[in-house]
Parts: structure tokens; C-alpha cells; sequence
């Protein structure tokens, strides 16, 4: 079966997907789609994801969208090494973590990446400053962990550093901006603010395959 994958240069949950292909060692047949074409709407995406998102995986006859659940499916499908833990516990660690990551970073860190790369957002605005400090605060807990541990969760590398490795990028990116010059001193520099993350950063960078993965528009 051929293992294909839809994706868009930037989209931290496609960037997900390639990071778990990459680990896992599959061969996979790449489409980048545009999104300034709007090719992620097209009629033969939208027969394989009917909200026109990226990503998509199609295994053979199977269509999989929804980067968790595709995370999971390959997980069952492909157990080599594994991403959602070695034990049942590890399991629920993995994912108990990866929904903190959802229900109270990921929102926030959209608003604030929105609010720079569109423009749709006062960055000195209370909404975007609370929500860079709730990240900041949801980031010590992270950085709690990985200063005990080279992973997230468990001595491996797993779906739970796949998830929140592209959206950190994401935030270091918008932060980055100039515009984001002042909002950004509570997190900035990642290296020296939380120095367990920083090298997390540089560990999940040195995994193979993982030049693969990088959004090509950011080079
Ligand atoms: N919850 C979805 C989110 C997918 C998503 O929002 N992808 C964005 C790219 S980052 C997309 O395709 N946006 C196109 C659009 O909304 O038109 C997942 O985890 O896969």
C-alpha cells in the first residue's frame, strides 16, 4: 500500500504528520498543496476532506484526516516505534498531555500567531498579553518536565512531542516578528527563558528525516 500525504507548507498539524512519518520510517508520497492557490479546496480534496484542511493521509483505500487522528491511526497501523507509549500508562500520559496542549495552549497560541502574520489583533491588547502569559505559565510546566527527561512524556520520543513541537515553532516565528517586539520579551529568548525547552527544540531538530518536515516556505 502506498502511504500518501496532503499537506501545506507552515500548518503545524501537517508539520505533525510528517514528524511521525519521518520517526516511524514509512515512505510516503508528498503533496504539497498551496494555499495561496487555494489548492486544499479543490473538488478532489474536498472528496477526501469535505472542510477542505490539511492534513490528509491516504493509505491504499483509507482516508484519514484530522492530524490526531492520524497520529493514531498510523500508531495502530504501523506500531514500529511506537508514539502513544510503550504502556497503557504511558498511553494515558501521552495523551493526557496532548489534550492540556489543546484545551489551554493551542487556542492561545493561535490567537497570538494570528495576530501577527494577519494583522487581526492589538498585540499590546489585554486579550493577546493574557494569552501570551497563559502560554507562558502552560510553557514552565512543560519545561518542568523536560528538565527531568529528554521527551515530554517517557524516555522516547512520542505523539505528544509531535503535536506541541510545531506549534512552539509557530509561536518562536511569530514572536520573531518586529511587530511582536514587545509582547515577546516574556518568552524570548526560548534558550535562555526556558533552557530544557530550547534543547528539547534542538533534540526534536536532530531527529532523522526531520530537514523533510521543516515548512518550506520558512527556509
Ligand atoms: N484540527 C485540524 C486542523 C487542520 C487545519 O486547520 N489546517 C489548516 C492549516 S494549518 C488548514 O488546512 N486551513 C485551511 C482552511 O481552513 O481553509 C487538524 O488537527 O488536522
Amino acid at each position: 500500500m502506498t502511504i500518501e500525504l496532503f499537506w501545506g507548507s507552515g500548518s503545524p498539524f501537517a508539520w505533525r504528520v510528517l514528524l511521525a512519518l519521518e520517526y516511524k520510517r514509512l515512505p510516503y508520497v508528498s503533496h504539497l498543496l498551496q494555499f495561496s492557490k487555494q489548492e486544499h479546496k479543490s473538488p478532489q480534496m474536498l472528496a477526501l476532506n469535505p472542510r477542505g484542511r490539511v492534513p490528509v493521509l491516504k493509505d491504499g483505500d483509507y482516508v484519514c484526516f484530522e492530524s490526531l487522528a492520524i497520529l493514531y491511526y498510523l500508531d495502530l497501523k504501523y506500531p514500529q516505534p511506537p508514539i502513544f507509549g510503550r504502556t497503557p500508562e504511558e498511553a494515558g500520559t501521552i495523551m493526557r498531555v496532548i489534550c492540556e496542549y489543546q484545551a489551554y495552549i493551542e487556542p492561545r497560541l493561535t490567537a497570538i500567531a494570528s495576530g501577527v502574520f494577519q494583522g487581526n489583533a492589538d498585540l499590546s491588547g489585554d486579550e493577546i498579553t493574557d494569552a501570551l502569559h497563559a502560554v507562558a505559565n502552560e510553557a514552565r510546566t512543560i519545561e518542568g518536565r523536560l528538565s527531568k527527561s529528554d521527551w515530554i512524556v517517557g524516555d522516547a520520543c512520542s505523539a505528544v512531542d509531535m503535536v506541541i513541537f510545531p506549534g512552539i515553532q509557530l509561536l518562536k516565528r511569530a514572536l520573531e516578528r518586529p511587530q511582536a517586539r514587545e509582547l515577546s520579551s516574556r518568552f524570548m529568548p526560548v534558550e535562555v527563558n526556558y533552557p530544557s525547552l530550547g534543547r528539547w527544540l534542538a533534540r526534536v531538530a536532530a531527529l532523522p528525516g526531520y530537514e523533510r518536515t521543516y515548512p518550506p516556505h520558512w527556509r
